[in-house]
């Protein structure tokens, strides 16, 4: 498929299924926890500054927001989870629209599943794992922020990372940096190959 990514805008932003677009374009959505870069990545893949807003405040993001990408496609950002200072109401709230979305939405194609290759995975990012396999939903692993580790080191993260999610040798495993934009172009061909 040929994309313009330059092409790209805000759709609108959802709490549940009545406000999601009603088409059937491919859907790539993006989990993660709070502050592990989605919407940095979504930036980077599009080349702009700040389409989907990013700061240093986690918990930024807190709708379903759908990006319009040349009429194709969209992205979906996903609020990130595992925010400490958020009440259980705000949390249960959140893993019911996640949980609408992920299970319900036929437009999704995969779930771009971003992991901080820093630290091993959170119990959150491991679930967030084993949810998505066990609905068979297509999974892109994306490891976040590689320019803040020596490549030196990298093999010894992305293991770690791995044996800790217990992953799947047929997913796709991709090094990425919102800083460097190392690991783009893999990215989108992973997406691509999902339409
Ligand atoms: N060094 C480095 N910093 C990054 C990278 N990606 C994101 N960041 C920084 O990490 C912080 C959080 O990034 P966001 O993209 O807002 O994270 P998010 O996952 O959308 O966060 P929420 O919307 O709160 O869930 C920002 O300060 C970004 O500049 C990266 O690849 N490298
Ligand atoms: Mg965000």
């Amino acid at each position: 498929m040929e994309i313009n990514t330059h092409n790209a805008e805000i759709l609108l932003s959802a709490a549940n299924k009545s406000h999601y677009p009603q088409d059937d374009l491919p859907e790539i959505a993006l989990a993660g926890r709070s502050n592990v870069g989605k919407s940095s990545f979504i930036n980077t893949m599009l080349n702009r500054k700040n389409l989907a807003r990013t700061s240093g405040k986690p918990g930024k993001t807190q709708l379903l927001n759908f990006f319009n990408i040349d009429d194709k496609m969209r992205f979906v950002d996903v609020p990130g989870y595992g925010y400490a200072r958020v009440s259980k109401k705000e949390r249960e709230k959140w893993g019911r629209m996640i949980e609408e979305y992920l299970t319900t939405r036929e437009n999704l194609r995969a779930v771009v599943s971003l992991v901080d290759f820093r630290h091993d995975p959170s119990a959150d990012d491991v679930q967030m794992y084993e949810f998505l396999k066990y609905y068979e939903i297509p999974v892109i692993i994306v490891a976040t922020k590689a320019d803040k580790i020596p490549r030196g080191k990298w093999n010894k993260h992305e293991s770690a990372i791995k044996k800790k999610l217990n992953f799947d040798p047929s997913d796709d495993f991709i090094l990425f940096s919102s800083v460097s934009k190392a690991g783009m172009d893999q990215a989108w061909d992973a997406i691509l190959e999902k339409l």
